[in-house]
């Protein structure tokens, strides 16, 4: 056999090896933190194989510039850098992301709860709706009752690794039991009203109750 036969073998030998050892998402690992797939007895799936959406793609934010802001109907406006959102109680809960396109995974999600974040600001009791503005210019909003009611939490880890940044890093919110276009990515900014809002995709026509299971399209006159 010529060297170059020798050496044509050993380099495609190389490659199929590299390939499966370092693939992104290969379960156990995820960009060097340890992905964990199950909790308190509940199957999660995979980071690799969780779909993702977004309507202007990744975002990719700073770190040490990154501030989210909390204000509207608010006593004490809030403005917190990454260390201060994780340094608050932290929750951990599996929960199901179902799209109106018809995928669905299931993961861990750990982070804030909403309601840690309306105390420290001191949610005022005429606000009704929380609005969710993020990086991409998207948007979405909520009942406050339905985020207090359901502990809903905004999260900055994903079966136990770093919120990366195609899934919405530093935070996206978990909003349980809501289809997909209510789990507002990159979110930079938490406003407090009194008024009903419709985000992104609401004001295009999908529904702004968004309960899984329930009309994905509203009718509006
Ligand atoms: N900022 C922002 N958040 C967003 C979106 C988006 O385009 N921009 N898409 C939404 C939609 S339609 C879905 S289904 C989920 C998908 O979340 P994932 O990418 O973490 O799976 O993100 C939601 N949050
Ligand atoms: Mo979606």
């Amino acid at each position: 056999m010529k060297p170059i036969h020798l050496f044509l073998i050993f380099f495609s030998v190389f490659i199929t090896v590299s390939g499966c050892v370092s693939e992104r998402g290969e379960p156990g690992t995820y960009d060097n933190e340890t992905e964990n797939l199950s909790y308190e007895g509940e199957s999660l799936t995979p980071i690799a194989q969780q779909r993702n959406n977004a309507i202007r793609g990744t975002q990719y934010i700073d770190r040490e510039s990154y501030r989210l802001q909390v204000d509207g109907l608010v006593e004490n406006p809030l403005n917190l850098n990454y260390e201060e959102i994780t340094g608050l109680p932290q929750t951990s809960k599996v929960v199901d992301l179902n799209c109106v396109e018809g995928w669905s995974f299931t993961a861990k999600w750990t982070g804030v709860r909403i309601e840690d974040l309306f105390e420290k600001a001191g949610a005022m009791e005429n606000a009704t709706t929380v609005i969710f503005y993020s990086a991409d210019g998207y948007s979405t909003s909520l009942d406050k009752d339905y985020l207090l009611e359901n502990d809903i939490i905004l999260a900055y880890r994903l079966n136990d690794v770093t919120l990366p940044p195609d899934r919405g890093f530093p935070l996206q919110l978990v909003a349980e039991n809501k289809y997909g276009y209510k789990w507002a990515k990159w979110i930079v900014r938490i406003e407090l009203s009194d008024s009903p809002y419709r985000g992104y995709w609401e004001e295009r026509g999908y529904n702004n109750t968004a309960d899984v299971g329930g009309p994905e399209l509203e009718r509006r006159e």
